[in-house]
């Protein structure tokens, strides 16, 4: 292992990181233009209570997929670890003329991700539809219907653009159901609000780091944006070996916040719904001596005054559309983190890239 501080040059997961504004443009475009995609639309349409499944990062996103789609569409939506289908899957309240299942696997190969899909489709009897950036995958074999976004797949071992792209994949479904040709429009221009401010946030959080050693770190956000903080937080450990953790953001005041210090990181997913609660969740948080990331569309005052760090997007977009660009900063942070305590994050200790069971 290299000592600490080390720059490791040429990650492919930097690259990758760094890749998502461009990618997420191909691989809506080739969704966009695919039979596949409007199969989908067809074998999917009626169905009004969807069920999101997936393993780690898979899960979070099935998390944000879930509560974006009951925005959306305004169906009921709901998330769960592929193992609770396995395990309890009396929990998954399936209804067969209404239960649309949803598999979310990047590598399409994960054991409980296959295990529930068949569960869900041949003893539940409920339709299911995968997700996936493998081509030709187990997980296609297996669902009644597969989304694939090839475009998105990567070498790294932590998901980084697989998981924002599957994301936006999900949410332009969404919106196609209802019509609203509108949204895909704002997910491009979320792709070219990070595109122009990427190079800079990289370079802000990798100084960031560079300035600090954290003891603690903690992710906060709301609603839809409160999965991609727990996303924010299982990169952090990834990629760095740390203890992160995550809490809806004005829940940290009930308890969590006995941890605050000068040796903490906070970074606060700012929703524009809650900006004002959530504002002054942060600045009580800077009054205790927290080191404040703020990850935003546009910062209130309150943001600007008592942060350490402020990335605004500064995009005309929905508020839904924030949850993809968001995680990228997050995706660094884990990164500039692990170089820092000497790990290299295409080689993340104790991982394996698919969990496969016996
Ligand atoms: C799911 C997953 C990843 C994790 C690691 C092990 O993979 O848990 O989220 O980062 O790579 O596998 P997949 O089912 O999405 O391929």
């Amino acid at each position: 292992m290299p000592e600490p501080g080390v720059q490791i040059e040429g990650t492919h997961t930097l690259a990758e990181i760094l890749s998502q504004p461009d990618v997420w443009r191909v691989a809506l475009d080739e969704l966009s233009r695919s039979a596949e995609f409007r199969t989908i639309l067809q074998r999917t349409s009626g169905r009004t209570d969807w069920l999101f499944v997936g393993c780690g990062t898979s899960f979070y996103l099935a998390e944000a997929a879930a509560s974006s789609w009951s925005l959306i569409t305004g169906q009921r939506a709901r998330a769960l670890p592929a193992s609770e289908v396995l395990i309890f899957p009396q929990l998954a309240q399936l209804d067969q003329r209404q239960t649309q299942a949803v598999v979310i696997s990047r590598s399409g190969r994960t054991s409980e991700a296959l295990r529930a899909a068949e569960i869900l489709s041949r003893t539940q009897l409920v339709p299911t539809l995968g997700i996936t950036c493998t081509s030709e995958s187990e997980l296609a074999r297996v669902c009644d219907v597969t989304m694939t976004l090839d475009a998105a797949d990567e070498k790294s071992m932590v998901m980084t653009r697989s998981f924002s792209s599957m994301l936006l994949g999900l949410l332009h479904l969404g919106a196609s159901h209802m019509n609203d040709g509108s949204f895909v429009g704002s997910l491009e221009r979320a792709a070219a609000s990070l595109a122009a401010r990427i190079g800079s946030f990289n370079a802000s959080i990798e100084s960031l780091v560079a300035n600090h050693s954290f003891e603690d770190y903690v992710c906060l956000a709301q609603g839809p944006l409160f999965p991609i903080a727990r996303e924010a937080a299982l990169k952090i450990t990834e990629m760095s070996c740390s203890y992160a953790q995550s809490y809806h953001t004005l829940e940290f005041r009930h308890g969590p916040k006995s941890i605050v210090s000068p040796r903490i990181c906070l970074t606060f997913f700012l929703s524009e719904s809650g900006m004002s609660a959530e504002s002054e969740v942060l600045s009580e948080m800077k009054g205790l001596g927290a080191v404040v990331i703020a990850i935003c569309n546009r910062a209130s005052d309150t943001v600007r005054r008592s942060s350490d760090l402020v990335l605004e997007l500064e995009a005309d977009i929905p508020e839904l559309a924030l949850q993809a660009p968001f995680i990228v900063p997050a995706q660094l942070l884990g990164f500039h983190l692990g170089v820092q305590k000497g790990f290299n994050p295409d080689e993340p200790r104790n991982l394996s890239r698919v969990v496969i069971l016996d």
